[in-house]
C-alpha cells in the first residue's frame, strides 16, 4: 500500500513522515519548493504475526508494507507547480492531508494565519483544478481526433462531461456517485479527488493545545460529515519516534498517548480502503497478505502467485482465533475447524490460509 502526504508547506508533512518511519529528514522553517521526494517503507504492527511466529519459529517473517511519499507543499493557484506533487501521487491508494492548527511565530504559514478549514479547502480545490485540467486535456484531444475523422469514444466522452460538470461546480469527484462501469473507467484516468483520503489535524504540543483541537475536530466533523479526521501532535510523535524501542513504552504512558500515530493512521487507512489481512503460515515463513475486503479465494490465490490461482483446488481455511484456542493445527484439524473453502470463498480478516493447488 502506497500513502501520500500532502498539505501546504510547513504543514508538518515531513515531521509526520519522519513519525511514521522512524526516519530523521531535517524539517525546514522556510518552506521547501524543489528537492527529492521522501519515501519510506514500513511495516504494519501485526500480533498475529508476532504470535504465529513465536510458534512457527519460521525462517522468514514478512509483515504487510506501506510505503509513505513526502514531497513539497501545495501551492494555491499555482498548478504548474502542484502539478509536480500531483505526478508524483497520482497512483498512491490513500491521500493524507496533513492541515496545520499549531501556533508557532517561528514557523511561517504560507498563507499568513492559522486556519484549518481555509487550509483543508484550499488543499482539496487545487486537486479538483489538477483533475479539470486533466479531463479537459482529455476532451480537447478527443475534439481534435473528431476534426481528423477519428470517431470519439461517446462512453469515455460521457463520463468526462460528467467529471467536468461536478469539478468546475467544485465538487472533488470522492463525492460524486459513479456507477460501477464509470469507475471502472475512470481508474486508468488516475485522478485525484477520488483518491481517499484522511485528514490529519496537526496540533500544538502544549496542553491548552489539545482542547482547541477537540473543539475543531468535532466542527470539521459537523462541516465535512464524511471526513476522516486524525488528531495529532507532529512534532510529539515525532519526538517518539526518534526514541529507542524500549523508551518508547513508558514516554507513551507519561504522555497519555494509547497508540503511537503510525499505528492508529494505518488502521484509519485500512478502514476507508476496505483492507483485510489474510495470513500464511509455516516453518519456511509466516506472512501477512493485504487484499479488499470482498476478495475471494481465488483472487487470494492470486495474490501469493499466479500459478497457485491458475492451479486453485481448495483453500483450507481456519481463523486466526481457532487456530490459537487449538494450540496447534494438528488439534484443530483433529476438532473439524479446518474448512475446505471453493473458489468464491470471501476471505475474511485473519483468516490463515493453505492453498491447495496443482500445476
Ligand atoms: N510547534 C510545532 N511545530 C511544528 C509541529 N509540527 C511541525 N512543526 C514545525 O514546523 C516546521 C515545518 O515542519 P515540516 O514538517 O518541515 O513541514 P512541511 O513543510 O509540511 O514538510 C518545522 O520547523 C517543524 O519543526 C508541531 O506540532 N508543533
Ligand atoms: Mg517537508
Amino acid at each position: 500500500m502506497k500513502i501520500a502526504l500532502i498539505g501546504l508547506s510547513n504543514s508538518g508533512k515531513t515531521t509526520l513522515f519522519n513519525a511514521l518511519t522512524g526516519l530523521n529528514i531535517e524539517p525546514t522553517i522556510y518552506p521547501t519548493i524543489s528537492g527529492e521526494p521522501n519515501i519510506g517503507v514500513v511495516k504494519v504492527p501485526d500480533p498475529e504475526i508476532d504470535r504465529l511466529s513465536e510458534i512457527y519459529r519460521p525462517k522468514k517473517i514478512t509483515y504487510a508494507t506501506i510505503e509513505y511519499v513526502d514531497y513539497i507543499g501545495l501551492t494555491k493557484g499555482d498548478l504548474k507547480q502542484n502539478r509536480k506533487v500531483f505526478d508524483l501521487i497520482k497512483d498512491v491508494d490513500a491521500i493524507v492531508h496533513v492541515v496545520r492548527a499549531f501556533y508557532d511565530e517561528s514557523v511561517v504559514h504560507p498563507m499568513a494565519s492559522i486556519n484549518p478549514v481555509r487550509d483543508i479547502d484550499t488543499v482539496e480545490l487545487e486537486l479538483v483544478f489538477g483533475d479539470l485540467e486533466l479531463v479537459e486535456k482529455r476532451l480537447e484531444r478527443m475534439k481534435e481526433g473528431k476534426k481528423r475523422g477519428k470517431k470519439p469514444d461517446e462512453t469515455e466522452q460521457k463520463l468526462l462531461q460528467k467529471c467536468r460538470d461536478f469539478l468546475m461546480k467544485e465538487t472533488p469527484l470522492r463525492n460524486v456517485e459513479f456507477t460501477k462501469e464509470e469507475i471502472k473507467a475512470m481508474r486508468p484516468l488516475q485522478f485525484l479527488s477520488t483518491i481517499p483520503k484522511v485528514i490529519v489535524l496537526n496540533t500544538g504540543e502544549r496542553d491548552d493545545d489539545s482542547e482547541y483541537a477537540n473543539t475543531l475536530e468535532s466542527s470539521l466533523l459537523n462541516r465535512y460529515p464524511s471526513a476522516n479526521v486524525l488528531t495529532l501532535c507532529g512534532k510529539i510523535e515525532m519526538e517518539i519516534s526518534q526514541l529507542p524501542e524500549d523508551e518508547k513504552e513508558s514516554f507513551f504512558c507519561e504522555l497519555g498517548i494509547e497508540d503511537p500515530v503510525s499505528n492508529r493512521l494505518i488502521r484509519t487507512c485500512y478502514q476507508i480502503l476496505g483492507l483485510i489481512s489474510f495470513l500464511t503460515v509455516g516453518e519456511d515463513e509466516v506472512r501477512a497478505w493485504t487484499v479488499r475486503s470482498d476478495t475471494n479465494a481465488l483472487t487470494a490465490a492470486g495474490k501469493i502467485h499466479s500459478d497457485i490461482e491458475r492451479g486453485f483446488i481448495r483453500a483450507e481455511v481456519i481463523s486466526y482465533e481457532d487456530f490459537i484456542s487449538s494450540g496447534s493445527m494438528h488439534t484443530a484439524r483433529v476438532k473439524g475447524l479446518l474448512r475446505l473453502e471453493g473458489k468464491t470463498y470471501e476471505v475474511r480478516d485473519g483468516d490463515i490460509i493453505n492453498f491447495r493447488f496443482n500445476v
